[in-house]
């Protein structure tokens, strides 16, 4: 990975992960793109292309012009949002990665695209998930999602496309807000933790689900890259994950900095369904044996970094 373009750049993980190739690799050798303009003023806007993933005739001319040897595809609508929407989901999340990985193939570039533990459904086994397992989502999201996995090992085995991928959990940061997703309670509960001192949840207590820290989540991008690809069997859908928790696990680890922090449930019906259908904890053996996946945050060191950030961010605005 030395020249890299991103869809989907101002995104949850598209903001932090630019931000940390720029550092690595050299701001003018990471390219930008998404849908939305930007009038940040950070580097991302500075070198922002604008890109709707589904029209592949613009990907390829911003690909032909950057020459890049890399591409991170995250331009994607996360498992809430499709469930209003499952025909738009389909045409930006399906629409999106067929003509991604046409680019790959046409421009010889390694690829990456993020799987979910939303590619898990019902009848999958909910502790320990092992890496192979039964996925038989009942959400538009999951559909997405396993038939990505699938078209990605299919570029791989079919056109020799260096394909690569990970089944995240729900991310947790404080840079980018996340949007849509099922997991994104928790990032909110750590918000409203310092904003106002409670926080209502639309999942109910005892929801457990696999979470981890952006700053895990990122290296974990970069490491797959960069591994011996001769090593990878599960290319592109390596189960991984930092924590299993449930809403009330989160309250009471924030309860150790803001002692009186209160937490309410109001349920979400179609968000709770989509919890109710994913794993409640998976296991990552693979990763760690077949690229060294380790990561660094468990939920009590998340938690100390979270609210230390949002405090900082609260004291920059007020003064
Ligand atoms: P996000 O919603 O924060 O960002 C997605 C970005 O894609 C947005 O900036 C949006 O403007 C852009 N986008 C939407 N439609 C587009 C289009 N047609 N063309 C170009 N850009 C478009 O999502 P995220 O959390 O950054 O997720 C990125 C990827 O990671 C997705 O595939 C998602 O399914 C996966 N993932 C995320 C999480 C998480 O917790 N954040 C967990 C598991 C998997
Ligand atoms: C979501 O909740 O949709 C995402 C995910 C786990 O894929 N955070």
């Amino acid at each position: 990975m030395k020249r890299i373009i991103i869809t989907g750049a101002l995104g949850q993980i598209g903001t932090e992960l630019t931000f940390k190739l720029m550092e690595k690799y050299g701001e003018e050798n990471v390219l930008p793109t998404d849908i939305l303009e930007s009038n940040s003023g950070d580097v991302i806007s500075k070198h922002l292309k604008i890109l709707d993933v589904r029209d592949i005739e613009s990907m390829k001319k911003i690909v032909e012009e950057f020459k890049p040897d890399t591409i991170l595809h995250m331009a994607a609508i996360l498992s809430a949002t499709c469930e209003k929407n499952p025909q738009v989901a389909w045409d930006i999340n399906m629409g999106g990665l067929v003509n991604a990985l046409e680019v790959a193939r046409i421009h010889k570039l390694k690829f990456f695209t993020p799987s979910s533990i939303g590619a898990f459904g019902p009848t999958t086994p909910k502790i320990n998930t092992p890496q192979s397992t039964i996925q038989r989502p009942n959400t538009m999201y999951g559909v997405n999602k396993v038939s990505g996995e699938l078209l990605c090992d299919y570029y791989y085995i079919k056109f020799g496309v260096d394909t690569r991928g990970l089944r995240f959990p729900g991310l947790i940061s404080h840079v980018k807000e996340p949007g849509g997703g099922t997991t994104d309670y928790a990032v909110e509960m750590y918000f409203e933790a310092v904003k106002s001192g409670k926080y209502t949840s639309f999942l109910d207590k005892g929801t457990c689900l696999d979470m981890m820290y952006m700053e895990d989540a990122i290296d974990a991008i970069i490491q797959l890259m960069e591994a011996d690809g001769k090593e990878l069997k599960n290319r592109n859908a390596f189960n991984i994950s930092a924590m299993s928790v449930t809403p009330e696990m989160v309250a009471n680890e924030i309860r150790k900095h803001i002692g009186d922090f209160s937490l309410y449930y109001k349920v979400d019906p179609v968000r709770q369904g989509i919890a109710d259908s994913w794993p409640n904890a998976i296991d990552c053996f693979e990763a760690k044996r077949q690229w060294g996946f380790a990561p660094r945050y468990n939920l009590e060191l998340m938690t100390e970094v979270m609210l230390e950030a949002i405090n900082n961010k609260k004291s920059l605005i007020k003064a």
